[in-house]
């Protein structure tokens, strides 16, 4: 599929999805939203992909936020009905989806940026990328998410204290309160999201999608334990499992379907 936003493509079982507007930071518009919400899909429904690396093009931004030209005049009800509809078809849409999306965070991650990058499930940040929740600059709060996940991700106090100063941090202070998983220079960024799905893509596909499901089901729904009960004893009917079990007893390595 083309984008007029985006550059997607599928290589090795890795879909590459970079954000194309350089010249606005890659700043999120209604467009690339859509298109993003596509390609999310297709990433959850193509049995080839087994893993995703989101980054923003150039080497000054990740995404520097919703566009800032689209949003300036809207009203109450359309502001809580675009987080609504965007929050779902995107922001929520990564982090429930079955696989892996890792955020390779190459410059400036701010406001629906950082958003975009927390609702991943994996974040490595290039060392000179700056971080920061700005909405408050804007007589905002943060719409996609933020305030949920940054909690979740680096606690309370943390949190309020980013989002209420509108601070931006470095991609070392991020490392350092687990916001972002690692720090690598810039040329290694990718690499270093390859390297966290080369060893993803030698496991049982099933396996890793339950697993993200359940660890997620502990942030979002009232009991985590029972959905990771249930998806544990899905498990067992895959022959993912039955290969996984084999191949040890085997001792061979495992060659995983799908199934
Ligand atoms: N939107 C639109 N254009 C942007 C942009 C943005 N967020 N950020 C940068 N640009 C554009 C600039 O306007 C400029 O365009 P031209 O003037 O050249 O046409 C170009 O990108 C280069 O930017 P600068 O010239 O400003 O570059 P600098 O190096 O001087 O500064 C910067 C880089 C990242 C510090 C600066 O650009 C900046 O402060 N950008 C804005 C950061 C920000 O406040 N982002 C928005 C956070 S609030 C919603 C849900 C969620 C949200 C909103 C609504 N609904 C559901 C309705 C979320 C809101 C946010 O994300």
């Amino acid at each position: 599929m083309t984008y007029q936003n985006l550059i997607s493509e599928v290589k090795e079982n890795i879909l590459y999805i970079t954000i194309n507007r350089e010249k606005a930071l890659n700043a999120l518009n209604r467009d690339t939203l859509k298109e993003l919400a596509q390609v999310i899909q297709f990433a959850g429904d193509t049995a080839e992909v087994k893993g995703v690396i989101l980054t923003g093009a150039g080497d000054k931004a990740f995404v520097a936020g919703a566009d800032i030209k689209e949003f300036s005049d809207y009203d109450a009800s359309q502001g809580e009905q675009l987080a609504r509809d965007g929050q779902a078809a995107v922001f929520n849409a990564i982090e429930n989806s079955p696989k892996p999306f890792i955020a390779a965070i190459n410059g400036f991650a701010l406001g629906g940026g950082l958003e975009l990058a927390m609702a991943c499930h994996i974040r490595v940040a290039a060392d000179q990328a700056k971080l920061g929740l700005p909405e408050v600059t804007l007589g905002l709060i943060p719409g996609y998410g933020g305030t949920q996940r940054l909690t979740q991700l680096v606690g309370k106090g943390k949190a309020i204290e980013m989002i209420i100063t509108a601070g931006m941090i470095t991609a070392t202070e991020a490392e350092k309160i687990g916001l972002v998983n690692y720090v690598v220079p810039q040329g290694d960024l990718i690499s270093k999201a390859e390297e966290i799905l080369s060893l993803v893509k030698l496991r049982a596909p099933l396996a890793v999608a339950r697993a993200i499901r359940s660890v997620i089901a502990s942030l979002n729904e009232t009991d985590g334990y029972e959905v990771e009960i249930e998806s544990f004893g899905k498990c067992f009917d895959t022959a993912d499992f039955q290969e996984g079990t084999t191949a040890f007893l085997e001792k061979r390595k495992a060659v995983f379907s799908g199934k």
